[in-house]
């Protein structure tokens, strides 16, 4: 087979310049050239189009309606306060007004025109954002447990998510020269010893999760890394790879996959052994085929121990046996709490991560006036809330006030476990790849879910449920305890029988359900499972002691 046709694009791109800056002075058309658009997502950005609006345009012999989706380079997911009034200001100029919260602890932007790129990329830039490898064949923004500076260890682990992202960044110049005006410092190409011409064969995600808590759903990246605490002191990592959770419906050479644990490294240990993870899939991932190009299908191809001891010939490091830890929380804490300095930090029910304001809540109203009085700080969790931090407790009764002023405190509390605990991807009308519905359509499923739990005294399960529009599992649906997959406009593949931590995934139960279907499927289920249950065992454990699925 031959090298794919991205593979080429990455190599003839002079440093992935390839012809952005032409495709950007085009103003016959809101696209950019097709190699541009494989080109821009290294950049951080996506061309899309109002999948609402193909057929009208189609019509009336237009175009489709173009624009361009911006995600944020945010390591460990946090903004200051200053940080926050750009975002806001600049979705209020430039984009679709929602600021959405990703799976992966940092922020998209839709909706943007081409034309409003730069601006928008400028904006970013004099708060010090930027979008860079926040998409393509790199590693992808690194994620760390979301719970804000819980002790000082945390703070020390997460200053880990930075120097990762910054040791595996791409050397190119290249988002400075046609973003920002900058000019090329010179005629040569800047040396690239990690990426080289060709980046990685597809993707790479890491996480950092600190036991306890799990948000980060750790096994499911391509680099998993658990922080080893002993006597209150970090000694080290768990170091596990090859978690991944795209699938292709009817690709049976394709799966979701946890990561297997490689072994423990020391903390100094630990940018070294990434490091060479990394260079290993990039010398032995796939090139010609993008589907089996992720790193879980590499180790699978050469095998667990070749692919360790690759890594380890490449490090000069030896893994020990995996150390003792314990995962115990995945989903968010919400509400009050306060860090070991005794500074507050609320956390926010943000449903499906998107920050909008209606009539019963107004997230942005609210955000924007708490970042005004610079007295917080902003963090993503992958569940994809936000969480108000570093606030002084002199200024709480003052953050707490706006809080309520605009219903984020009543619909933090007010919103039912399986709401609070649900996440859905993106799908229409932006995404390009979704079959189906996710986050426009899970919260009304929701309602009809709560009122079936209602009926068999269930509410208080913790339950985990996920929906994706398509296979390729950006709301991690694979290790949700109830995973909805699109497969057609208002069908899902359900899966059923994951833990409830992230250590074990779903199954398929049934295939193309519509809604009435899922209805009367968790009817049943729920209804043996109130009166089957051992005491405190989750819906995902039970399903598998049934052998449901
Ligand atoms: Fe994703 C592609 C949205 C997390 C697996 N993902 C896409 C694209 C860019 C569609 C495209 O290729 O054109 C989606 C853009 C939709 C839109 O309109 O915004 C998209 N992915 C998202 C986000 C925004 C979902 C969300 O609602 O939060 C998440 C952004 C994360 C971030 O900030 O970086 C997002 N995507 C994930 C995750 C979850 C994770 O990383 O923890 C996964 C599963 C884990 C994994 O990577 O295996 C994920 N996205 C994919 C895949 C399948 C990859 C594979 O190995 O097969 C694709 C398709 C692809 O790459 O070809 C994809
Ligand atoms: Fe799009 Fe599919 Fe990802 Fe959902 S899971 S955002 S539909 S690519």
């Amino acid at each position: 087979m031959a090298e794919s046709i991205v593979e080429k694009i990455k190599k003839a791109s002079k440093g992935l310049r390839g012809t952005l800056k032409e495709s950007l002075s085009d103003e016959h058309t809101g696209a950019i050239r097709e190699s541009d658009q494989a080109l821009i997502k290294f950049h951080g950005m996506y061309m899309q189009d109002d999948r609402d609006r193909r057929d009208e345009r189609a019509e009336k012999k237009l175009e489709r309606a173009f624009s361009y989706m911006i995600r944020l380079r945010l390591p460990g997911g946090l903004l200051n306060a200053q940080q926050w009034r750009a975002l806001h200001e600049v979705s209020e100029e430039y984009s679709s007004p929602v600021i959405k919260i990703t799976t992966r602890q940092t922020i998209q932007l839709h909706g943007i025109l081409k034309h409003n790129i730069k601006p928008t990329i400028k904006d970013f830039d004099t708060v010090k954002l930027d979008s860079i490898a926040a998409c393509g064949d790199v590693n992808r923004n690194v994620i760390v447990s979301a719970h804000p500076r819980f002790s000082a260890i945390h703070e020390q682990i997460f200053l880990y998510a930075e120097k990762l992202s910054k040791l595996l960044l791409p050397k190119t110049n290249a988002y400075y020269e046609i973003w920002l005006d900058k000019t090329k410092i010179s005629a040569e190409e800047e040396k690239d010893e990690l990426y080289q011409d060709r980046y990685f064969p597809r993707k790479f995600k890491i996480a950092i999760a600190i036991p306890p808590y799990n948000d980060v759903d750790v096994f499911t990246n391509d680099v998993g890394i658990v922080a080893i605490i002993e006597n209150n002191e970090l000694i080290g990592f768990n170091v596990a790879a090859g978690g991944g959770m795209g699938m292709t419906h009817g690709n049976a050479a394709t799966y979701p996959q946890l990561a297997t644990v490689l072994g423990f490294v020391k903390k100094d240990d630990l940018l070294k052994v990434v490091y060479e993870i990394a260079t290993t899939q990039r010398d032995f991932g796939n090139r010609e085929d993008r589907k089996l190009a992720r790193l879980k299908y590499t180790i699978d191809r050469l095998g667990i121990d070749a692919f360790k001891k690759e890594v380890e010939a490449r490090s000069g490091i030896s893994f020990q046996p995996e150390k003792k830890y314990e995962l115990t929380i995945r989903h968010d804490e919400y509400g009050w709490h306060q860090n070991h300095e005794g500074l507050f930090y609320y956390t926010a029910f943000v449903e499906t991560g998107r920050v909008c304001d209606d009539e019963n809540v107004q997230f942005k109203k609210a955000f924007y006036e708490i970042a005004r009085s610079g007295k917080a700080q902003f963090r993503f969790t992958c569940n994809q809330n936000i969480i108000v931090s570093d606030i002084k407790p002199g200024d709480k009764y003052e953050i707490e006030a706006i809080l309520k002023k605009y219903g984020v405190i009543k619909t933090t509390e007010a919103a039912s476990k399986v709401r609070r605990n649900a996440v859905a991807c993106v799908a229409l009308n932006t995404c390009p790849l979704a079959l189906a519905e996710a986050q426009r359509y899970l919260p009304s499923l929701i309602d009809k879910i709560e009122i079936l739990l209602n009926k068999y005294r269930l509410n208080d399960e913790e339950l985990s449920i996920r929906m994706t529009g398509c296979p390729n599992g950006c709301g991690r649906p694979y290790a949700a305890e109830i995973g909805f997959v699109g497969t057609a406009y208002g069908k899902y593949n359900v899966y059923l029988g994951a833990d409830a931590l992230g250590k074990r995934l779903n199954k398929i139960y049934k295939e193309n359900l519509d809604e009435a279907e899922i209805l009367s499927s968790l009817d049943k289920l729920f209804k043996d499972f109130s009166a089957d249950k051992n005491a405190n065992e989750p819906f995902g454990d039970y399903v598998l002691r049934k052998q449901i699925v």
